[in-house]
């Protein structure tokens, strides 16, 4: 292609729609220099749109966006006066992590954030969420706030609002403070409320003035279960020895409970710093689907699972008490609420309900088991077989999102943000790099799960307040290092400058939610691209032509 051009190394990508029709992306090296040329200065922050698009169908403007967590993209780990986290520990740990990777540079967003922030830009995408490192802003987790980790926040959200993209801040993304860790074992010990709301106040006085949108912690029940219980993460405390040098049992719902507590005591802080923003915690949860529906009894055990599994954090944070299917389970185990926290919970509510929202399972009673015990399965009744993504927890069920939103809906009474939603493709870790950037499995992915929360946006009455994919690029997977890559930009991790690749996902989400980037459209026909520019290259033509476009907004 012309040189300068943004679109040299091209691969065409042929995108299959949910009805049959093909789209065609080209894909190629992000290029930082000829973007800016293009992008221009923009019209700066206070001048821009509102972030939340209005598809059509919808009942209420959405947030469309993607989503990064700061140990898994920054790097940067000893710069800028950060302190240790308790995954600078655990991934340098020999056997902990894939190959013994670790977040050391990740994918140097920290160095490179202006360029993947003019990446956004491109693709049109209006809202990003990302998480604050807590011991950037405080090395040790308490005390001293460092000024250098401050201001490398100060100026990503300033970029972002200057480039016209709402910044979603995450407090807490698995990346705990070591020196808080070593002095009480962070989620277990009554300790961390005070701490993360000391910490939750900093950020809110030091970005609340521009920043509205804020989660607390991401995914007790993942890091709690697979930090305390398993041990799979950091901290990896687990009470196998041979495993985990340190752990008892139990940590894991001790971790819940505090991560609760301390999420209510940040949201007190939160109302009156920021009477302005929105919070919530965000959570993962699967749904449960009956494995044979005309089975009351397995009717029933999806049921109990759902409510077991789904109502892990959620149903403390509404009802100021664990559910009933955790009580039976685990008795005394369960740490109990005082009066007084039960008040603070139910005093100090979330906004609504942030989703992490990934795969799904058939749940079916075992007469053999206690009867909360429930079984699970990927199968269909019909002997169908579940789709295996590139990671072995991740199995493809799109149907289940549109239950699970329902579920919530009954349940709780809330509206929903899906904080996340993405999937690993096959082959992208093994692969070279042109075999994989046309993306079609994920873009699969992507559209069944889109389609179904559409589904239950315009049939059932659920209110979504909008949608994240995960991830904006490949990025740190964590135990799994750089093997499983959930991006819909992928990183060259051969390259010197970890160059960024568009992938036909990005260009496809960008595509069909209207959004009007540089990069938004597809190429009106394959052949046109070989000879020259490719149609989607005219600048600021890139917005999708406008049947395009009605297409997309009538799906969402
Ligand atoms: C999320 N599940 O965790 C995390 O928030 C991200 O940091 C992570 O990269 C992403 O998912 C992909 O793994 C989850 O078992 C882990 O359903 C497991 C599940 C859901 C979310």
């Amino acid at each position: 292609m012309s040189c300068g051009s943004i679109f040299a190394q091209e691969v065409i990508c042929p995108v299959k729609e949910l009805d049959g029709s093909t789209k065609v992306f080209t894909l190629d090296r992000f290029d930082p220099k000829a973007a800016a040329a293009q992008l221009g200065p923009g019209p700066g922050a206070g001048a821009c749109p509102s972030p939340q698009q209005v598809p059509a169908g919808s009942k209420a403007p959405f947030f469309l966006g993607t989503a990064t967590a700061s140990y898994q993209v920054e790097g940067a780990f000893k710069e800028g006066g950060r302190g240790e986290s308790i995954w600078d520990v655990f991934s340098h740990t020999p056997g902990k992590t894939f190959e013994g990777q670790d977040g050391d540079v990740a994918v140097d967003f920290y160095h490179r954030y202006k360029d993947d922030i003019a990446l956004m830009q491109t693709l049109g995408l209006r809202n990003f969420r990302f998480s604050l490192s807590w011991m950037r802003i405080l090395p040790n987790g308490t005390g001293t706030v460092n000024q250098e980790g401050v201001a490398f926040y100060n100026k990503l959200i300033d970029t972002l609002k200057a480039a016209c993209i709402e910044p979603h801040i995450t407090l807490y993304h698995w990346d705990f403070p070591q020196a808080l860790y070593e002095r009480y074992g962070s989620w277990i010990d009554p300790r961390v409320v005070v701490d993360f709301a000391a910490y939750a106040e900093t950020a809110f006085e030091l970005f609340g003035d521009r920043v509205k949108n804020w989660f607390t912690l991401n995914e007790p029940e993942s890091y709690c279960l697979l930090g305390y219980g398993s041990g799979v993460h950091a901290p990896g405390r687990c009470t196998d020895r041979s495993r985990c040098s340190a752990g008892e049992a139990g940590e894991d719902l001790k971790c819940i409970y505090y991560s609760a507590l301390a999420h209510a005591s940040a949201v007190k802080v939160f109302r009156q710093l920021v009477p302005d923003g929105v919070i919530a915690m965000t959570n993962a949860i699967g749904m449960s689907v009956p494995y044979n529906a005309s089975s009351q009894e397995d009717v029933a055990a999806a049921q109990r699972n759902q409510a077991f599994n789904g109502g892990f954090v959620l149903d403390p944070l509404y009802t100021g008490d664990w559910g009933a299917e955790r009580k039976q389970v685990h008795g005394q185990q369960l740490p109990a609420f005082t009066p007084e926290q039960k008040a603070l919970l139910l005093e100090n509510q979330q906004d609504f309900i942030a989703l992490q929202h990934y795969t799904s399972n058939y749940a079916y009673y075992n007469k053999d088991k206690p009867p909360l015990l429930v079984d699970t399965t990927t199968k269909s009744i019909d002997g169908v077989q579940l789709v295996q993504a590139d990671s072995p927890w991740l199995y493809v069920f799109p149907s289940a999102m549109r239950d699970l939103l329902n579920w919530l809906t009954q349940r709780y009474n809330q509206s929903i943000l899906i904080t996340e939603n993405g999937v690993s493709a096959p082959g992208e870790y093994d692969k070279p790099r042109a075999e994989v950037l046309c993306d079609q499995f994920r873009v699969s992915y992507f559209q069944q799960y889109i389609s179904n929360a559409t589904v239950a946006v315009q049939q059932d009455g659920v209110q979504l307040l909008g949608y994240f994919a995960w991830s904006l690029l490949d990025n740190f997977e964590w135990a799994d290092g750089y093997s499983k890559r959930f991006g819909t930009i992928y990183i060259d991790y051969n390259s010197t400058g970890l160059d960024r690749y568009y992938k036909g996902s990005s260009m496809w989400l960008s595509n069909h939610f209207g959004l009007t980037g540089i990069r938004s459209g597809p190429v009106a026909n394959s052949t046109s691209s070989t000879g020259g520019p490719p149609a989607a290259a005219k600048p600021p033509a890139g917005a999708p032509a406008e049947a395009d476009k009605q297409q997309a907004r009538s799906e969402l």
